[in-house]
């Protein structure tokens, strides 16, 4: 008999974060720690046997040990097939395509986005439902209950598979197709971009450039942006996925693609510059000159969206997380369609694309998407921008301006206080909740405290409700500042505050953002007590 059943004892700590379980390396590492998680996946599920699931990563540091493990703990379970990306590689929209395309059950995302890769570094577990999407909190929930109680899992005792040939294997009675990671996912980007019209674009003196940071866009955006739309060869910079993303964080904000905004600033600058995270769902645009914020981008592509062959039809709504800028609002209410604000997490807006209530989503994170899969989409963004640009044929820069002029402009930061102790953390945002009642009406200099609350989510679609998502403190004239603790890190805790004042006047659209947002900064801390709780006097990252 091939199939073993393993006993096993519980671990205390896999609960899921925002996307899906992140530990360090050595934690994935322990006895049994990977197997319990992935068998507790299949114990909160019903009705997958003979089913199809759908397994990629990012290619980080155990990426491949852990898709023979998903294979063969498949195999066991009851799937029918599994479909794997080439050297175990799938960006996560594709894997979403993926999914979807072939109507899987589900799909196992390994990654952990952003963040390092290595032996002493990050990795990450996910589980993606049928529609392609992560998981919603009803089953990561189901998922962290039975990782508490786990007694034993179910594994076949066979050879590993050979990741890096294309084709179809039998294992204990199931198939497994290695599945070309790139083609699929190609062919859906030409269904909803003019890929003549970038084709054109690029022909032209336009010139690009895209940092795929050595993460898992890299073969993806060759094989788009240099073979199929003709961009100059080498466009696309650190195109190789290496295990350890060649020893940088994989995380496409002003930090850790400094090179990309400099080579952006200068004189001779290319006209459009990108990056992509790990995983491939996050996008940095950069024009020349210009770096625009991810709240701004969501709006900008909400609003010209049309100008694609994809969109043309029109938007049905828009999407944002909640700390995610109102640009987006701006946008929704000229446009006449709805706007939806849901918790961080792109889990939150599976059941809105799903129910055709919202077209395009995102999040001040860097994560814009549309109902093409369930996960935001890195390139996606890339090529709509391109899109864009190839009908308006006006610099990055120009549009922005104009967008601002028309719709007023957000001012929007976001403050990161990493590795910060966690008692000192929760501390602070317990303090902030107890006195939550005593705000409104509060003055600090010009700034008066309208409401503050700590936003729940009611969602429209299954009435399911998520509260404790993050403090709000909102002023008289719609500036705000949001703080919640991060659901990602895999160390201490992390304490983003979210800065945002909206400003009408385009004869004031010129300011630099940390100077528009001082006032705010200084009121946060203020409230919140962030530099004597925590001992820290500034943020470690700032976007
Ligand atoms: C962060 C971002 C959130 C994003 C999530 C997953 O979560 O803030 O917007 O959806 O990462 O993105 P948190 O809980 O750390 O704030 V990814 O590209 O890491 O899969
Ligand atoms: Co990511």
């Amino acid at each position: 008999m091939t199939i073993k059943t393993v006993t096993t004892a519980p671990y205390t700590d896999q609960k899921p974060g925002t996307s899906g379980l992140r530990k360090k390396v050595p934690v994935f590492q322990q006895q049994n720690y990977a197997e319990n998680f992935i068998q507790s996946i299949f114990d909160s599920l019903d009705g997958f046997e003979g089913e199809t699931l759908v397994i990629g990563g990012d290619g980080r540091y155990y990426n491949r040990e852990v898709i023979q493990l998903a294979i063969k703990m498949a195999a066991a379970n009851g799937f029918g097939r599994v479909l794997v990306g080439r050297g175990g590689i799938l960006s996560t929209p594709a894997a979403s395509n993926v999914i979807r395309k072939n109507k899987a059950f589900g799909g196992i995302v390994l990654s952990a986005s952003h963040n390092p890769g290595g032996p002493t570094e990050d990795f990450g577990i996910k589980y993606n439902i049928g529609n392609g999407g992560p998981a919603p909190e009803k089953i990561t929930d189901a998922i962290f209950a039975r990782t508490k109680t786990i007694d034993s899992y179910k594994i076949a005792d066979v050879e590993d598979v050979n990741l890096d040939l294309e084709g179809t294997h039998e294992i204990a009675g199931m198939t497994v197709n290695v599945i070309d990671p790139v083609a699929d996912y190609a062919e859906l980007m030409e269904q909803l971009f003019d890929f003549e019209a970038i084709r054109g674009l690029l022909a032209g003196d336009f010139r690009i450039v895209f940092d795929a940071m050595s993460a898992v866009t890299g073969p993806y955006a060759k094989e788009i942006l240099e073979n199929r739309l003709g961009a100059a060869k080498g466009s696309v910079l650190n195109f190789m996925p290496l295990p350890d993303f060649g020893g940088h964080h994989p995380d496409p904000n002003l930090v850790h693609a400094r090179a990309l905004y400099e080579t952006m600033m200068a004189d001779d600058a290319p006209d459009f510059g990108a990056a992509s995270d790990g995983d491939g769902d996050r996008n940095l645009i950069i024009g020349r000159g210009i770096f625009v914020t991810p709240s701004d981008s969501l709006a900008l592509l909400a609003a010209n969206a049309h100008l694609a062959p994809g969109y043309a039809q029109g938007l049905a709504g828009i999407a944002r997380s909640m700390p995610t800028s109102g640009a987006a609002d701006r946008v929704a209410e000229k446009l006449g369609i709805g706007i939806y604000e849901t918790p961080t997490g792109w889990k939150f807006f599976g059941n809105l694309l799903d129910a055709g209530l919202a077209t395009i989503c995102g999040e001040e994170s860097a994560g814009t998407g549309s109902n093409h899969v369930r996960e935001k989409d890195g390139l996606w963004a890339v090529l709509l921008w391109l899109n864009i640009l190839a009908v308006r044929k006006e610099s990055v820069l120009d549009i922005v301006k104009q967008h601002w002029a028309s719709f007023g402009r957000n001012y929007y930061s976001r403050h990161d206080y990493e590795e910060v102790d966690s008692e000192a953390a929760n501390g602070l945002i317990a303090n902030l909740r107890d006195k939550l009642v005593t705000l409104p009406g509060k003055r600090f200099g010009a700034l008066t405290i309208e409401t503050a609350d700590d936003f729940a989510y009611n969602d429209p679609v299954d009435q399911s409700v998520s509260r404790n998502q993050g403090i709000r403190i909102l002023f008289e004239g719609g500036s705000r500042v949001v703080f919640r603790l991060s659901g990602t890190g895999t160390s201490g805790a992390t304490l983003r505050v979210y800065i945002e004042r909206y400003e009408p006047d385009a004869a004031r659209h010129g300011m630099d953002t940390q100077e528009a947002l001082a006032d705010l900064i200084a009121v946060a801390d203020e409230i919140a007590g962030i530099k004597s709780r925590t001992g820290r006097q500034e943020p470690s990252v700032i976007t």
